[in-house]
């Protein structure tokens, strides 16, 4: 068989199998896995590992911020950066604003996003404002494949429990999967006044404003609401020791609960925010960021498999007027643009430190970079794999380059991760069977990336957790949960 592309010579890891065979490509898919394929066109993959393209499930790309700042990356500076760190498809958010109908978030969003992508890309639907017109929407949100919502249960774009039962719901029937940003937002807004109005407005004091027992509060709600609907939830950038162990039990009682957790929880502490100046600006993250124990807990709950996603909560805003420092540079912590840019850095550091460093295999790291949110985000086997049949989405890494982390492709003048020693960057990366970076090199186009158009949340592996009150075997007969 005649293929457009054969990747030659290479070692191949999926989520489950390290081996070795050459790649025929036809018509952007995966036509042929097997030995002496040829080709119109061949990359010599000979010492490098050939892995299915990472999926960035979660990062902020020409969203404005809760204070309604925009984001330094648009789609163009986003997917380009995306693409560097081994990406070949991410899947940002569109932000509802309040009063704003669906119909007009999802247009405002396709027009930041399909003129200007490098690589494939999809939306999570961020709901602030579900109101009955808005709910009566979501139907056809699943209809034009965006199968997955995000939710707060903090700032001022928060839900209540009751709307947020009510978004689960909506999910589950159509096979979706809720997302939630869990803190206690009376917790967080109570201690920052606390510290604020007795003098403690250093960016440092953004830890302490927000403690980890508010997360935890709202971790264990969030939890119990699932449990309630039976409905999926993923709970995105946990960042402490007692969440990642609600969301083990969650997982161990079969609940229909999910885990990510992020780099800077993983490489980066509190102690970050510290740096002289109003350098710890840099740092203000959301969750913040915590400390070495907390780093060794969560690298143990990735090991074991409480997370299915690490994702790099990419959220860039310049350290300067027009991000970090939009409110004024002598301000309190609280008027400092929340988020960190790590979007081309999530893959190389998860290698690096997690594969070559022994606390994660290869076949891990595929899963947790691509495979597992193809499923959870309704993608697979189409992406995520690299399967006869599936999307030639696919990154070549040399496993043995170091580099120094220094200046990324996004749009921003720092990197958080900058000085780190990183073994193992992704040297080609393709897009449905067409290169974007081609052995360093830049080579899409913007626009060249398409809309996918998702499916049903994959939820195998899970019984679920129908409670007797919502059961009508034992609740008298009343069907709730249709
Ligand atoms: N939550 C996010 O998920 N990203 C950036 C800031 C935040 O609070
Ligand atoms: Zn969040
Ligand atoms: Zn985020």
């Amino acid at each position: 068989m005649q293929h457009d592309l054969v990747i030659k010579g290479g070692t191949l890891a999926t989520a489950s199998e390290t081996f070795s065979a050459d790649i025929g490509i036809r018509d952007g898919k995966i036509a042929t896995l097997g030995h002496d394929l040829s080709g119109e066109d061949v990359i010599d993959a000979t010492g490098k590992l050939v892995m299915p393209g990472g999926i960035e499930a979660h990062c902020h790309i020409a969203q404005e911020s809760g204070m309604g700042l925009m984001t330094s990356d648009d789609y163009e500076s986003g997917s380009i950066s995306a693409a560097f760190g081994g990406n070949s498809c991410f899947v940002p958010f569109a932000a509802q604003k309040p009063g704003q109908s669906v119909a007009d978030t999802l247009a405002t969003y396709d027009g930041r996003a399909a003129p200007k992508s490098v690589i494939d890309y999809s939306y999570h639907l961020i709901l602030t404002d579900p109101n009955p017109s808005v709910l009566d929407e979501l139907p056809g949100v699943f209809d034009r494949g965006i199968t997955s919502f995000k939710v707060f249960m903090t700032y001022a774009t928060r839900v209540s429990d009751a709307q947020f039962l009510d978004i689960l719901t909506v999910a589950r029937r159509h096979g979706g999967l809720t997302m939630v940003h869990a803190e206690n937002h009376d917790m967080l807004t109570w201690m920052a006044s606390a510290l604020a109005d007795n003098g403690y407005t250093e960016p440092k004091y953004h830890a302490p404003a927000r403690p980890g027992l508010a997360e935890e509060e709202a971790i264990n709600r969030a939890i119990s609401l699932s449990k309630l609907t039976n409905a999926p939830l993923m709970i995105v950038h946990v960042s402490t020791p007692k969440g990642a162990e609600l969301v083990a039990q969650a997982r161990a009682d079969g609940a229909y609960v999910f885990g990510e957790t992020c780099p800077q929880y993983l490489f980066l502490t509190k102690h970050d925010l510290d740096r002289p100046g109003m350098e710890g600006a840099k740092y203000i993250c959301s969750p913040p960021l915590r400390d070495t124990h907390t780093q060794e807990v969560l690298w143990r709950h990735i090991a074991r498999g409480t997370f299915s996603v690490v994702s790099s909560d990419h959220a860039p805003f310049r350290l300067d007027d027009t991000g970090k420092f939009s409110n004024g540079r002598d301000v309190d912590f609280r008027k400092i643009a929340n988020g960190m840019p790590g979007i081309e850095m999530r893959l190389p550091m998860m290698f690096s430190e997690g594969v070559v460093k022994g606390r994660i295999n290869l076949n891990q790291f595929v899963a947790l970079s691509s495979t597992n949110a193809a499923r959870l985000y309704g993608m697979h086997p189409t992406k995520g794999t690299l399967a006869i049949g599936a999307d030639a989405d696919i990154a070549i890494w040399d496993p043995t380059e170091t580099r120094i982390a220094g200046d990324m492709h996004d749009a921003m003048d720092y990197n958080p991760f900058e000085g780190m020693e990183v073994t193992g960057w992704p040297v080609t990366v393709l897009t449905r069977g067409r290169r974007v970076v081609d052995q360093g090199e830049l080579v899409a186009k913007p626009g060249d990336g398409g809309f996918v158009k998702r499916g049903r949340s994959d939820l195998s592996g899970l019984t679920g957790t129908r409670l007797p009150e919502t059961d009508p075997a034992t609740n008298f007969g009343a069907e709730i949960l249709r």
